[in-house]
């Protein structure tokens, strides 16, 4: 009887919560239709990775977005040209910071030297299409339509224009964000981050500029899985900054147009994450999925300086198709919540006879060697493409604190010995390049000597080196020494 009891108050208590969120969900969902609007205002609209200012408390108003297409040629990565459509040149496109209960006036302009027609899709609207069917417009003329904010969230657009999937491939989507009543809360950063993978004719590294390839995007082999439009989009001059102590919010976007993200930050755990930027949170999260078309709010208080690496953890798309950003964090170490290393030994298992980096199988000496400098050069890209870039990345540049720079690299200049025995032997242990310090661990390639003296020979000859030229011979008397 008491068990019954109990079963039954638990039952009422829960039939109870239920129909009160019902209501609190269906109120707030006729409510928004009704806001008021007072007055006209032009909406801010930032190219990534900013965002404009946050709504705070201020009203629902008549919000006026003006956003011109354009068409425009940019570079993927070091000598990958690609002729990139956007949403107010840039891609993803200009941020759109709206609050629940805007009325947005959206006027679409399409440049008159674009060459094609456009229009957008925007996943915050309730009517056809998104707006897509409204904002259908030829090159030298513009189209005007209006919605009302209904559901707070961060929501994708994207160009509609069939084939769709190319439009979107071209680097047309972007992030419209619907704020909640009284705004989301404060926080000290907020960036703008958008995945995307590109398919060119050539493959992933070949210079010049690259058409768009069809054939690859239906088979969803893309060359290029990028945040913010290129492989240095979040890398570089364009790595995102924090100071120790402050919170970050990451808006999060997927334009696709195929692949989904598995959203991570090494080093970081989003403490909080607003699900496919919904209003659920979770909390204390690793890695975040965040589908083609759908959009994740992440946020996380940064504890220790150093670099976080934004990646998608399906993780030959960080290393060797460009999904890999940078947010350095700079500030007072806490040796509490992440000491660095405390020792290092030497670790030998099977006896200090065996003192080499780990190898694998033999190396295979390559079949044609090249026959004059252009061939070195042209084989050496090949080497580089295949076995470096994934670490030095395709300019030569590195990753702050992770792999040396090899462009205009001091160390590599200072002696050309050195720098083949590097590539042969491997190398560990602390270095400086340029005046900045690494100490990590690069394994012995396994690559023949005809390869180590052409790759050695395009990195001296690219990016302001020393233009040393690096034969068979060197390599092969620093390997029997
Ligand atoms: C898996 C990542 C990785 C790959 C692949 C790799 N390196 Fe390195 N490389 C490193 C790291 C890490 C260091 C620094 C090692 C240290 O701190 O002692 C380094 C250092 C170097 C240096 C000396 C420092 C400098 O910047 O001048 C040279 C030269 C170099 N690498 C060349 C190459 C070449 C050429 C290839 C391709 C054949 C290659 N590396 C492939 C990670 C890599
Ligand atoms: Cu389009």
């Amino acid at each position: 009887m008491k068990h019954f009891k109990l079963a039954l108050s638990i039952l009422l208590i829960g039939i109870l919560s239920f129909t009160s969120c019902k209501e609190n969900a269906k109120k707030e969902g006729s409510n928004t239709a009704e806001i008021p609007v007072s007055r006209e205002m032009i909406a801010e609209l930032t190219s990534p990775p900013n965002v404009p200012t946050p709504v705070g408390r201020r009203k629902a108003k008549k919000l006026i977005v003006n956003m011109e297409i354009l068409e425009q040629e940019g570079e993927l990565t070091g000598g990958v040209k690609y002729m990139y459509w956007t949403f107010g040149g840039s891609v993803p496109g200009s941020f759109i910071r709206t609050r629940v209960g805007d009325e947005v006036e959206f006027t679409l302009s399409n440049h008159p030297d674009n060459k094609l027609p456009h229009n957008i899709d925007l996943h915050a609207v309730t009517g056809p299409g998104g707006g897509a069917e409204s904002s259908f417009v030829a090159p030298g003329h513009e189209k005007t339509f209006s919605f009302k904010t209904l559901n707070p969230g961060l929501y994708v657009y994207h160009c509609a224009t069939a084939p769709v999937g190319m439009h979107i491939a071209n680097g047309m989507y972007g992030l419209i964000l619907v704020e909640p009543e009284g705004g989301l809360p404060p926080v000290d950063k907020e960036y703008y981050v958008m995945q995307g993978d590109f398919y060119t004719k050539g493959k992933n590294g070949e210079r010049g500029l690259q058409p768009f390839d069809m054939q690859k995007a239906v088979d969803e082999k893309a060359d290029y899985v990028v945040f913010n439009g290129s492989v240095d989009g979040l890398t570089g001059d364009n790595a995102l900054t924090a100071k120790v102590g402050e919170t970050v919010r990451l808006y999060v976007g997927n334009g696709g147009p195929n692949l989904v993200s598995s959203f991570h930050v090494i080093g970081e755990i989003f403490d909080k994450v607003h699900v496919e930027g919904g209003e659920l949170i979770n909390e204390n999260i690793q890695t975040t999925l965040i589908p083609a078309g759908g959009a994740s709010i992440v946020e996380f208080r940064v504890d220790v300086p150093g670099s976080l690496v934004l990646v998608d953890h399906s993780i030959f798309r960080a290393f060797n198709k460009g999904a890999l950003g940078i947010l350095n964090v700079e500030g007072e170490e806490d040796k509490k919540i992440y000491s660095g290393e405390i020792r290092e030994g030497i670790y030998l298992p099977e006896g200090p006879g065996i003192q080499n980096m780990p190898t694998t199988d033999e190396i295979v000496e390559s079949e044609i060697p090249a026959k004059s400098f252009d061939e070195q050069m042209k084989f050496g890209k090949q080497v580089y493409m295949q076995t470096c870039f994934a670490c030095h990345q395709s300019e030569g540049q590195g990753i702050p604190n992770a792999f040396p720079p090899l462009a205009n690299s001091d160390y590599l200049n200072a002696d050309v010995n050195r720098a083949i025995g590097v590539v042969v032997n491997g190398l560990s242990g602390e270095i400086t390049v340029n005046g900045d310090t690494y100490n990590s661990v690069m394994t012995k390639q396994m690559i023949s000597s005809d390869d180590v003296a052409n790759v050695l020979t395009y990195v001296y000859n690219s990016w302001g080196n020393s233009k040393e030229v690096v034969t068979k011979e060197m390599v092969e008397k620093v390997k029997n020494q």
